[in-house]
């Protein structure tokens, strides 16, 4: 039967995780509102107005709607400055050798990327073409933890959960795969990645220790 992998792009594909968690940092520092490490891990894969919802909760803040937006504004400008000049040499490792393994057994290839800038990154990387499918993060209604992501891609290919197989960095991502009721293939510390059904350090090894198994 057909298959297809679905990956996540801030953390899987690239580091820009530390880059959302720069400019996180910067806004909430801006704010007078700690912003630390768990916070970071608690954010990853979560949309930009959500994010930005728990930090000012975090604060004990409430703003204005005019003032959300100008700060979810700042927020986004401080990081596309944080991803101009991103190139190919900013891929992770394994990832094109995970890319041609599965051109070259016939699999689908999907992007699942919360980020509204997902188009820029993979230009950036040089890797557009890589992908039959694109979800569009916007038009999108539930974040992560929600499957909705997950599932939109899959109903793009026509297959079923049961022939995907994700690929994330963050808790919310893994539980969203989870509940598509897809195979989920964690990329970071199985301590953290609790809910995964395979933790692998980096990208490297995703051909031989997921796909080929699959
Ligand atoms: C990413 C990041 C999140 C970020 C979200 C929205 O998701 O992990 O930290 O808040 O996208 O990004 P933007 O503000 O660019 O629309 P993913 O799913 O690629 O890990
Ligand atoms: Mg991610």
């Amino acid at each position: 039967a057909q298959k297809a992998c679905i990956f996540d792009l801030d953390g899987v594909i690239t580091d820009t995780a530390h880059y959302h968690f720069l400019a996180w940092r910067r806004l909430a520092q801006s704010l007078n509102i700690p912003f630390d490490e768990e916070d970071n891990h608690r954010l990853k894969g979560v949309g930009r107005m959500e994010s930005l919802a728990y930090i000012l909760d975090k604060g004990a803040r409430t703003v204005s709607d005019d003032e959300l937006a100008s700060l979810a504004h700042q927020k986004n400008k401080d990081y596309q400055d944080l991803i101009t000049g991103i190139s190919p040499t900013d891929l992770l490792p394994g990832i094109l050798d995970a890319f041609a393994w599965l051109k070259s057994h016939g699999w689908l290839v999907g992007l699942a990327s919360a980020s509204r800038n997902a188009p820029q990154v993979l230009a950036g990387l040089k890797i557009t073409e890589q992908f039959d499918y694109v979800a569009d993060a916007g038009a999108i209604p539930n974040g992560k933890p929600a499957p909705d992501i997950f599932l939109d891609v899959a109903k793009a290919f026509g297959l079923s959960a049961s022939q995907c197989v994700g690929v994330e960095d963050a808790v919310a991502g893994i539980t969203a795969i989870k509940s598509a009721g897809m195979y989920a293939a964690g990329i970071g510390d199985a301590a953290v990645l609790t809910e995964a059904d395979i933790v692998l350090p980096t990208p490297e090894g995703l051909p031989e220790q997921v796909f080929s198994i699959f």
